[in-house]
This record gives structure tokens, C-alpha cells and sequence, in this order.
């Protein structure tokens, strides 16, 4: 059952409307700017992402299928190593199919061609169909979603809560570093091998990842703490053109 969360912004055509004129308010000098810091690294954060009604909204039907349609998992992927996947997720299936925004929000031209703005080339709807958004928790002390690599190029990752800063949960990517699906070993070497970035969030920060060139994860929490994200995933003109395998969400979701 769909629940309507604002009447004003139920339609895919009111939300573009508003996240439009809210993107128009960006100066090019500030998108110059989140295009460059996103080149440099591969990660960047984006301010206000969203206008506060946006926000509410999103952050209202996220906690909602959160709280009914979780499901916890504790696995270790193979072919990143046996790095581990200690959370709670919601399908992207289950959120196409009980959620009302959040499709919206991914669909809504407007927010694809701010996010390519930033990217720097054109993003698509990622053509596996599970990977376009997903939900993602961690609650529990040890919780954490280990190192990895994105099947698609492009993330955007929506802190919905964030647990204090104290309590883990930052996230650390190393960027300019590719996935070699045969090597196992590949996560072990580029840790002994590279310096890795560590990135903080609080509440509403909204982050962009270059997930398929920077190796990445979500530090555990080091004691409990609710950390809720939104993420939604996008793909480059190179990815449609190759075999994309998903190994790691197939394992995971599957
Ligand atoms: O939770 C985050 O900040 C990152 C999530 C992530 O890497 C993913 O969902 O692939
Ligand atoms: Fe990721």
C-alpha cells in the first residue's frame, strides 16, 4: 500500500518541478566548483541538496520502509575478499513497489541532470534494475558494509541519520583504484599499497561517489548507533556498452 506522504509532491512531474527550480539557484561557479573537488577524488559533498520540503518527505517514506521491510544480513563477500556486510537493507524492489518519492526522486530528470552536472558526463538509469536505489542501515556496534567497489560508476549516498562521530560509521574510499573481480586479493593489496581518505557526515549530508574507481566502505560502529542512508546509483555510457556482473549484490540481496 502506497502511503501519501505530501499531496504536493506525489507526481514525478511536481517533484522535478521543485528539485528544477531548486538546482537553478546553483551558481556555476559553485557546480565548477563540486565538478572539480568530484574529479580530484572521485567524492563529493553536495550542500542542501534538496529543498527542505524534499527533504522531509524523502527522509519520511525512507524511515517508513525502513521500518517495515528491512531485512538483516551478516555475509562476507567472496570476491572482495571476504570483506563484510553486517546491515540491514531494503530491496530496491520492495522500495519500487511500496515507496512513492523515492522512485519519483530517481526518476525525476531535474536531479539526473544536476548529478551528471557534477559527474561531468551523462549518467543513466543503471539497466540491472536492483541497483537503482536502495536503502541501508547500521545499528548495532560491529555493524559495517566492508570494503567494495559499486557495479555502476556513479552514487549518490543520502546520510538520513548519521550516528556520532565518535561512534564509527565514517566513511573511507581510496580513490583511482579498480576492481579486479578475478583477484580476491585486490582489496588486501590496494590496503597495503595506498593512503585511504576518511569522510565524515552528519544528519542530511548528501554525498556523491565514483563507486566504480574508488575502493570503498563504511567503517563499523564502534558501539550502537542508527545510520540510515538512501542511496541511489547511476550508470556511464562505458558501463552500458560492457558486461556488468553482480556478484556482490546478488550475494547480498539475492
Ligand atoms: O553507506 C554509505 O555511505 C555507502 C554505501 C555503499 O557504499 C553502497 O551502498 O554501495
Ligand atoms: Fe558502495
Amino acid at each position: 500500500m502506497k502511503e501519501n506522504f505530501d499531496s504536493n509532491l506525489d507526481t514525478v512531474a511536481s517533484l522535478d518541478a521543485e528539485l528544477e527550480r531548486h538546482y537553478a539557484g546553483v551558481s556555476p561557479a559553485a557546480l565548477d566548483e563540486l565538478r572539480r573537488a568530484f574529479a580530484a577524488t572521485g567524492y563529493v559533498k553536495i550542500p542542501s541538496f534538496t529543498p527542505p520540503a524534499v527533504t522531509r518527505a524523502v527522509r519520511a517514506e525512507a524511515h517508513a520502509l525502513f521500518e517495515r521491510l528491512a531485512v538483516r544480513r551478516n555475509v562476507r563477500m567472496r570476491v572482495t575478499g571476504n570483506t563484510p556486510r553486517i546491515l540491514s537493507n531494503v530491496r530496491c524492489a520492495d522500495i519500487r513497489r511500496d515507496g512513492q518519492l523515492i522512485p519519483a526522486f530517481y526518476a525525476a530528470p531535474a536531479l539526473k541532470r544536476f548529478v551528471a552536472a557534477v559527474f561531468g558526463e551523462a549518467c543513466h538509469d543503471t539497466p540491472y534494475e536492483n541497483e537503482r536505489y536502495m536503502i541501508l542501515s547500521l545499528r548495532a556496534a560491529g555493524d559495517t558494509h566492508g570494503w567494495h567497489w559499486d557495479d555502476y560508476a556513479f552514487s549518490l549516498i543520502w546520510l538520513i541519520e548519521a550516528p556520532p562521530k565518535e561512534k564509527g560509521g565514517w566513511v573511507e574510499f581510496v580513490p583511482r583504484t579498480r576492481w579486479d573481480k578475478d583477484d580476491p586479493d585486490t582489496v588486501a593489496r590496494v590496503l597495503r599499497e595506498r593512503e585511504v581518505e576518511r569522510r565524515d557526515h552528519v544528519r542530511d549530508d548528501v554525498y556523491l561517489l565514483r563507486g566504480d574507481t574508488c575502493m570503498h566502505r563504511v567503517a563499523p560502529l564502534t558501539g550502537d548507533a542508527f545510520r540510515l542512508v538512501l542511496n541511489l546509483a547511476w550508470a556511464s555510457a562505458e558501463d552500458l556498452d560492457k558486461p556488468v556482473s553482480h556478484e556482490t549484490l546478488d550475494e547480498l540481496y539475492g
